[in-house]
This record gives structure tokens, sequence and C-alpha cells, in this order.
């Protein structure tokens, strides 16, 4: 007999808390903003406290059904899509931020807060919560723990790992784990915070989470440097790296990033923009101006064409605004848009430009570049109007994400450096990791879950059957 349990959780956890078949909204919990699914789910169990998450991982465990872990819904490599049906479990409801210490300088929160509310929290005691993921109006700090997100202040102040420091996490099963610490420093046993940071939600629920903070930055600014092509924007980032200046950001955009945010932009584009770098500074006020000075030299001699310094915050938030509306922006013009956060290390960045470059040239394919090129991340987003359907289509498509990860590990980089694996680069995880590395991952995995029931699929591609199997 097959189990209805959209039934048996409902029962458990109340109507308002289960979405269930039949209802328009369940296809919403089959999709992300991976270009991938729908994938309906039996149903959704949109828990709104730790209790309810280890119900709903008890039962599913004694009935065998799978689960996939959903925050907001904004990752871009289908990690939240019930590939295999069963039960997404939501933790949007789980909102509450259960304290902010001046003192400790820590935060503890629940998962479903979303990351730009968190932020503006803790601004309000003069703390800086620094991970600034693009989605950060709409995604989760839980979906951040869980991807391990980074975001453009990476560049300074580090991804999303750094700051977590403590997790209470619920397990397949049921049972309810606290791990990590609150204190500044900690190496009482092995790091399972760090294990957790970044699984996918493929070994336990987030439930709370405890996050290092640091005060406020005094002062900010910015320098908006426009430039004829990518090559002298990498020649730029090249020779700030080299100067061992540190800015806080240091994002790219080609060219046509640029012309699908041009029209949306407060700041006027000149017509012959082939790429910009923005760089924003931190720190003692005193500091910056000779800072944005260096800044703004480097760039003149790196050809240029226009500079523009933002101090006022409204100005800010406006070119943030035009750099934020790159993705979604692309994704409205364009039939399909493969995303792909390839990172490469930071001597290898203008080489990673000019071969990208190759791949659309050879693929006849109009690939957008910008992201956090300080750090050697690229979005890479191959954008396409043709039918993707179409057979001799996806062979180009396939072709030049095959070419850029084979590019990308050549230059000794990694597939992905924000937006994890999920299960849009999973078959492409032995490119660069062996297959020892790999089946000592399906142990860890196995070790959480040995049934394989939570998030299954995701990750880690299927093991080679060996002959004789
Ligand atoms: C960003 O930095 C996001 O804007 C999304 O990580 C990137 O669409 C993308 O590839
Ligand atoms: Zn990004």
């Amino acid at each position: 007999m097959t189990v209805d349990i959209g039934e048996i959780l409902t029962r458990e956890l109340g109507a308002a808390a289960i979405v269930r078949r039949g209802s328009e909204r369940l296809e919403d919990y089959g999709r992300d903003e991976s270009p991938l699914g729908p994938f309906p789910p039996d149903c959704a169990a949109l828990c709104e406290s730790r209790e309810q998450v280890a119900t709903v991982l008890r039962l599913c465990a004694e009935h065998g059904v799978p689960v996939t872990p959903r925050g907001a819904g904004s990752g871009m490599t289908g990690g939240a899509l019930p590939i295999h049906g069963g039960v997404v479990l939501s933790t949007e409801r789980m909102q509450r931020i259960l304290e902010i210490d001046e003192a400790d300088l820590v935060c503890v929160t629940e998962p479903g807060v979303i990351t730009g509310q968190l932020q503006e929290a803790v601004e309000g005691h003069g703390l800086f919560y620094p991970p600034d993921p693009a989605s950060l109006g709409f995604c989760s700090i839980g979906g951040n723990v869980a991807e391990n997100a980074g975001g453009p202040r990476a560049f300074k102040y580090g991804v999303t790992r750094e700051y977590v420091i403590g997790l209470e996490v619920a397990l397949m099963g049921g049972e309810s784990l606290r791990v990590g610490r609150r204190t500044a420093k900690g190496v009482t046993g092995y790091d399972l915070v760090a294990g957790f940071v970044g699984s996918e939600g493929t070994f336990g629920v987030t439930t709370e989470i405890v996050l290092k903070l640091l005060p406020n930055p005094p002062a900010v600014s910015m320098v908006l440097a426009v430039f004829p092509d990518v090559a002298a924007a990498g020649a730029a980032i090249r020779t700030l790296l080299g100067r061992g200046l540190v800015p806080r950001t240091m994002e790219l955009a080609d060219r046509t990033s640029i012309d699908h945010v041009r029209r949306k932009s407060r700041y006027v584009f000149p017509a012959e923009a082939g790429a910009f770098l923005l760089i924003e500074i931190d720190g003692e006020p005193e500091g910056l101006e000779p800072l944005l000075g260096r800044i703004g030299l480097v760039c003149e001699a790196e050809r240029a064409i226009d500079l523009l310094a933002a101090e006022d915050p409204a100005d800010r938030r406006a070119l943030w605004e035009a750099r934020r509306l790159i993705s979604p922006s692309l994704k409205e013009a364009h039939r399909y848009k493969i995303s792909e956060d390839v990172c490469v290390p930071r001597g290898a960045i203008g080489e990673m430009l000019t071969r990208t470059q190759r791949i659309a040239e050879q693929q006849a394919l109009t690939i957008a570049v910008f992201g956090h090129a300080g750090d050697g991340n690229l979005h890479v987003n191959i954008v396409c109007d043709e039918d993707h359907h179409d057979p001799a289509v996806a062979a180009r498509l396939d072709a030049a994400v095959l070419r850029l990860f084979e590019d990308t590990v050549a230059l000794r980089g990694t597939l992905s450096g924000e937006h994890g694996i999920g299960l849009v680069k999973r078959d492409y995880m032995q490119l660069e990791q062996s297959a020892a590395v790999l089946e000592w991952q399906r142990r860890w995995k196995r070790m959480w879950d040995p049934r394989e029931l939570l998030n299954p699929g995701k990750v880690l591609p299927a093991r080679p059957k060996a002959c004789h199997e």
C-alpha cells in the first residue's frame, strides 16, 4: 500500500502547515531559480519550529519517504528540487531572530530569516554581517548556510562559512544536534559546523544558526570604473590585486551584462562601455579618500573611460541595484539561461575571461560574464533564444558548459564558487575530484543519512557501476 505522506503530516502538524496535492501552490515547491523543473512533490511541509522539522524527518524516515529541504527557493543549481517526489520541508516560516548580542558579537537566528533583513537588524545594533548574496532581498539565511553562499563582499570578508560558528540541526530520523560554539575561537573536536555548511541540505536541516558578527565599518565609499572591454577591466583587477589594495568588493560586468541593465540603471553608462568594475571600500573615514584616489589612478592607467565616485549611500544603493539586476534581467530577456559560477585562482582571471569569449565564439552563443571577479568567481551566463530542446542547440549548450568546466579545471579552478553543485553540476564532479574523493564523500553522506532519503540525488554523481554489479 502506498503511503499518503500528506495525510500523515497533516494529522501531525495540522492542515495549515501542509500544502497538499490538488493545491496550485504545490507546483511552486517544485521549482527554484535553476532552469530545471517543475518537480512537484507529494506535499510541502511549512515548518514553524524545530519540533515540527524533527517530526517531519522522523515520519518520513519511518515511512521511507524522501525529503527535500528548502529555504526561499532562490538557489540556482536545483538543490531544492524534489526530484524523487516525497516531501519538501520548507523553513520559510521560521522567521525569528532570537538574539543579537553586542558583547559577544553574535546573532542567533532561525533559518527562514531573509538575509537582507538580518543584515539590517544587526546594523541597527552597530554590527555587521558581511555575506551579501545578490539575492539578499529574498534568499534566506538557512539557504545561505546550506549553500555556503558568497557575494560581492566575500572579496574582503569571506563567505558564509566564515561567519557560521554554531548550528542546531535536525537529522533524518528526527534526532536534533547542537554543533559548534558561541565563542570567538574553538577547536574542541572535529569541525562539524564546517561540514554542515555547504552540504546543500543533504546532511541535515538547520533549525538554528549562531553567526559571528563584526563591528559595522565606520565609513563606506565606492568607485564605478567603466572600461572599453573586459580585457582592460581584467588588467585593472590584476594591477589592483598586485598592489595589495583591499577594497571590500571588486565586481565585474561585461558589455552584454551592462546592455541588459542599461535602461534600468540610474547611472547612464557610456555607449562604448564594454565592462565595469564596481569597487567598494570601507574603513576609517580618513583612509577612504586616499584609497579611492589610488584605485582611480590604477583604473585610469588601465584605460578606464569613466570613473564615478559614489560616496552618498543613495548613489551606492542605485549602483548596487543595477549590479543586482544583471542576473534577473538576463533571465527575463531570454528563453533559457544557464548560470555558471566557476572560480579560478586570482592569477588566472584574465585567461579565464579570454577562454570564455572563445567558447562563445566557437559555439555561436551569447555569453554574459559578470560577478565577483576579484575572487576569480565569474558568473558565466549562457543565454539562448533558440529552442534548447532542439538536439543541435542542446549539443552546443552542452559543449559550451563542458568546455567551460574543462578550462576552469585546467586553470586549477573549481566548478562552483558560490552556487553549489545541486543537480545541475552533479555529473561534472568527476572533472575536478578524484574517484576516491567522491567515494569518501558518499561515505560521509551515508553516515548522516544511511538510507539516502534526505535530498537524494544531489551533489554527488551516482557511483559508476563495476562490471560485476
Ligand atoms: C549574482 O552574483 C548571483 O548576481 C547570480 O550570484 C548569478 O545569475 C547568476 O549567474
Ligand atoms: Zn554571485
